[in-house]
């Protein structure tokens, strides 16, 4: 039997527990896990909380979680990182546990999330969690619904998602410098029930630009227009993941835009419907087919498409310069100028002296220039037919027959069937004989 006394001392202890519940300061941090190589991590299959099916984060990896009194618990860092922007070329960047973009989060509609964010940045920063309905103590702007979080310090974000889709996290402090640093990462909000908008390959990445001029490691924060790196999840073709699907698949790619400006995104080979922005899915009603979905700046949008065709279709932004690297954006244009004597008398000075570009600059994606240490040549990548002239943001989507259901390495280049590949005229051609 209760008196009155234990009554009331048992509902003072209960208000003190759902305190701690509310408040995490008397738990203990959870483990910040961190990466550091480029590699596209396997989905990773939630171990804990309700089911759902991963996404797979391109050149990237989802952050592991742990449940603790109902609610999913996150850590982040904010740190300086290293990241390979292609084989051949590192970037000094600030990122979230290791890297940038920062691991991609992953919970489910109706979750109750907690995410630990510590500082290791040498200035003060938030995280905002971009199209999340939450309460506005947590939006992460700083100075208008908190404090900066200083260097050294952890913060914590509460609350509960409230619907599924596609969302993203980066500063809300020292704007211009953070995200130019390649502060940024996914938020994907899975349905409640996972029967529902069920694709068989989730893809996600987030669209960037960084100016880190020939030679150096830093991006230039000042930048505001003329970038020379144009990124899928900080990395520049060939150093972008391959989308290897298997045929038949119902394939959905998710692209967030952090850029300072709007990337035309083409898939090859493909009609596909746009499904979802940043704010919300799109009903079924509304769809409309496309090849090319333009995706603005501070913007995020779904596309999904049956693969039924097999092969390797390209998919890249479609402003030309975007599928190229640094120095290839201030040279002049020399088509039609004949400048073989200029160039012979160059030659006796300079041994080695090149003329580019008379007859367009196809030829520098098979050259190998000389390049300061740590810089990408301008187009580069080679295909099973020769150099493929692009950098920048490119990617292949590799459609093949019986690939495994968890299978995500790079199956190679397609082996075209026999007769179905473009092939040279070898009779009388026009206007000669
Ligand atoms: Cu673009």
């Amino acid at each position: 039997m209760i008196d009155r006394r234990g009554f009331l001392g048992g509902t003072a202890l209960s208000a003190v527990a759902a305190s701690l519940v509310g408040r995490s300061e008397a738990a203990t941090l959870p483990e910040a896990a961190s990466r550091e190589g480029a590699a596209t991590e396997p989905p990773l299959s939630p171990p804990s909380g309700r089911p759902y099916n991963p996404v797979v984060t391109l050149n990237g990896w989802t952050l592991p979680w742990r449940m603790r009194q109902g609610w999913k618990e996150f850590h982040l860092v904010a740190e300086p990182v290293v990241r390979e922007v292609a084989p051949g070329m590192k970037a000094n960047l600030w990122g979230y546990n290791g890297q940038s973009p920062g691991p991609t989060i992953e919970c489910v509609e109706g979750d109750r999330v907690r995410i630990f964010v510590t500082n290791r940045l040498p200035e003060h920063t938030t995280v905002h969690w971009h199209g999340q309905p939450l309460p506005n103590g947590m939006d992460g702007v700083g100075g208008l619904t908190q404090p900066q979080i200083p260097p050294g310090k952890t913060f914590v974000y509460e609350f509960q998602v409230r619907r599924s889709g596609t969302f993203m996290y980066h500063p809300h402090a020292d704007e211009m410098v953070q995200m130019a640093m390649g502060m940024m990462g996914f938020f994907v909000v899975h349905p409640r029930d996972p029967a529902v908008a069920r694709v068989d390959r989730d893809f996600v990445f987030l669209i960037g630009a960084y100016d880190i001029a020939p030679g150096a490691r830093v991006p230039k924060v000042a930048t505001m227009t003329d970038f020379n790196l144009w990124t899928w999840n900080s990395r520049v073709f060939p150093g972008i993941a391959p989308l290897p699907v298997r045929r038949g698949d119902r394939v959905r790619i998710r692209m967030g835009n952090l850029s300072m400006t709007n990337h035309p995104i083409h898939l090859h080979g493909y009609e596909f419907v746009v499904t979802g922005t940043d704010g919300g899915w799109v009903p079924p009603s509304a769809r409309w087919p496309e090849v090319t979905v333009d995706v603005p700046v501070g913007a995020m949008r779904t596309i999904e498409f049956v693969a039924e065709e097999p092969g390797d279709w390209a998919f890249h932004c479609h402003k030309s310069h975007h599928t190229m690297n640094a120095m290839g954006h201030d040279v002049p244009n020399l088509i039609g100028v004949d400048h073989r004597g200029v160039a012979r008398s160059i030659a006796r000075l300079v041994p080695d002296y090149m003329v580019m570009g008379e007859r367009g600059m196809a030829d520098m994606g098979a050259m190998e220039m000389p390049l300061p240490d740590n810089t990408l040549p301008m187009m580069t990548g080679a295909g099973p037919f020769g150099a493929l002239e692009m950098g920048g943001m490119f990617t292949v989507v590799k459609v093949r027959d019986g690939l495994a259901r968890d299978d995500y390495r790079d199956p190679g280049w397609y082996r075209h069937p026999k007769g179905t590949v473009a092939y040279e005229w070898t009779g009388p051609l026009p206007g000669r004989s």
